[in-house]
């Protein structure tokens, strides 16, 4: 993508509205634009970074066993008067009509459509388990949108359901996304804490609640330094064997984790001192199991293995997609601007051409452009260098490749890592090696 022709506008100043770091730097960075109070449109920068998020999510769902659908935004009301939850629901709901008057609304979750769409087709306990799952826009009508995407009206969700024969089922099904779920943040980089947690009103008495670390979170928590060096992704846990899901539960369960609100001091002195850790945090993520709560009021049994009904028991896995890209940048960002991880960049570099029209400057930038199969970002504007090493500094490429006239008559490239700020100088090949990792 070459700078002079792209749509990526940054801002020097920093806007007003914005209280914290993420919401400033999604907005100088050009990823986001606010139509409505809580509601963005994504511009292209800040759209490939949801775009990858997405991407590790869905590949660790599949990984899990979950299987991808899409259900619509809008809903009939009627679903949520079968399971009760049209009235409770209350003012965070956005409600329609159609122009036969006929009451819609804005889908802020999917239990009832999803439960009163799989009832249709399963009729057997050999119909079960399942796990499915989709990633579409939600609506809450949140009384006080605020922190950008980390709280908005419409947000980003992937959402999970399973439906298993029996409480036993349904708890393997519940392990399984936690276990997805750790390895889903930690793919991204990020340090993550499973807590337990109310259930409100999704309902339920099994609940977690999924906190990353980061400075700058909303909530204070006290932790097992356990999660900050286990290694979920790479370990054997079998999907497959309930006896490795309850293993790993154990381990998760055995370790102390709460926020503030839920912190006991006498639990806490049991852990070694030199194993406690205390941080702040933001929620990305959120597990439910409620049992029959849905299945019941919406009349959905199974003939089980002696021909009996039964009513399937159910859970719902939630994971905020767009608030993630927020709190990624609290976990990783400077005063310059983003740091962003590699596994979830919009783009693995930025090529800073210091002085375009000079000729081994463009034919060096050029050559490493091609090299890298022009997926990478080619600041090729007519702009003096301090204004490129802002930019590239602020929207957080994970790698810069500076190319300026003394260099680039050697073949030589000044490789910068975002991250730590280190320096080398490099060839092209070697540039080219580092940057595709
Ligand atoms: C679980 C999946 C649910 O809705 N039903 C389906 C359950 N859970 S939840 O906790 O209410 O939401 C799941 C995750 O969505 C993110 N989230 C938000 N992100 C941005 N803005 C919001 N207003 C918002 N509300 C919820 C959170 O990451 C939450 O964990």
């Amino acid at each position: 993508m070459r700078l002079s022709r792209a749509f990526l506008p940054t801002l020097k100043e920093t806007p007003a509205e914005a209280q914290i770091a993420s919401h400033r730097l999604m907005l100088r960075a050009g990823m986001i634009r606010q139509t409505s109070a809580g509601i963005y449109a994504w511009l292209p920068l800040g759209l490939r970074v949801l775009r990858r998020i997405e991407q590790i999510v869905r590949e660790e769902q599949d990984r899990a066993g979950a299987q991808e659908m899409l259900m619509p935004t809008i809903q009939p009301a009627e679903l949520w008067r079968e399971s009760g939850r049209y009235d409770d629901y209350g003012k965070e709901m956005l409600r329609i009509r159609d122009r036969h008057d006929r009451e819609m609304l804005y889908g802020p979750t999917n239990e009832e459509m999803v439960t009163d769409i799989f009832k249709a087709y399963a009729r057997s306990y050999r119909d079960l388990p399942r796990i499915l799952y989709h990633i579409q826009w939600k609506f809450r009508d949140e009384v006080r949108p605020r922190f950008g995407v980390m709280r908005g009206r419409e947000f980003l969700m992937k959402d999970a359901y399973s439906f298993d024969l029996d409480r036993e089922g349904a708890i393997r099904s519940y392990r399984a996304m936690m276990l997805a779920y750790m390895r889903t943040f930690q793919r991204m980089g990020l340090k993550a804490v499973p807590m337990a947690a109310e259930t409100g009103p999704i309902g339920g008495d099994l609940s977690h609640e999924f906190i990353i670390l980061a400075e700058t979170g909303e909530s204070a928590v006290f932790y097992d330094a356990g999660f900050e060096t286990l290694d979920w992704e790479h370990t054997d846990y079998d999907y497959e064997d309930p006896q490795d899901l309850a293993r790993f539960a154990g381990l998760l369960t055995s370790m102390y984790a709460a926020t503030d609100e839920k912190h006991d001091p006498a639990a806490w002195e049991k852990v070694p001192p030199e194993r406690r850790r205390e941080g702040r945090g933001i929620e990305v993520g959120h597990i439910f199991y409620f049992g029959t709560k849905y299945s019941a009021a919406m009349g959905f049994t199974v003939a089980g293995p002696d021909g009996r009904p039964v009513t399937p028991e159910m859970g719902s896995y939630g994971i905020g997609v767009s608030r993630l890209v927020g709190a990624i940048i609290e976990a990783n960002h400077d005063e310059a601007g983003i740091k962003w991880p590699d596994p979830v960049a919009p783009w693995p570099a930025a090529i800073l051409n210091l002085k375009p029209g000079e000729a081994a400057c463009d034919a060096l930038c050029e050559r490493l452009y091609a090299a890298l199969g022009g997926e990478v970002v080619y600041d090729d504007r007519d702009e003096r260098a301090g204004v490129k090493f802002a930019d590239a500094d602020l929207m957080g490429f994970p790698w810069q490749a500076i190319v300026g006239p003394r260099g680039a008559a050697r073949g030589r490239v000044e490789l910068k890592r975002r991250a730590t700020g280190e320096r080398q100088e490099v060839s092209l090949e070697d540039a080219v090696a580092k940057i595709r990792g």
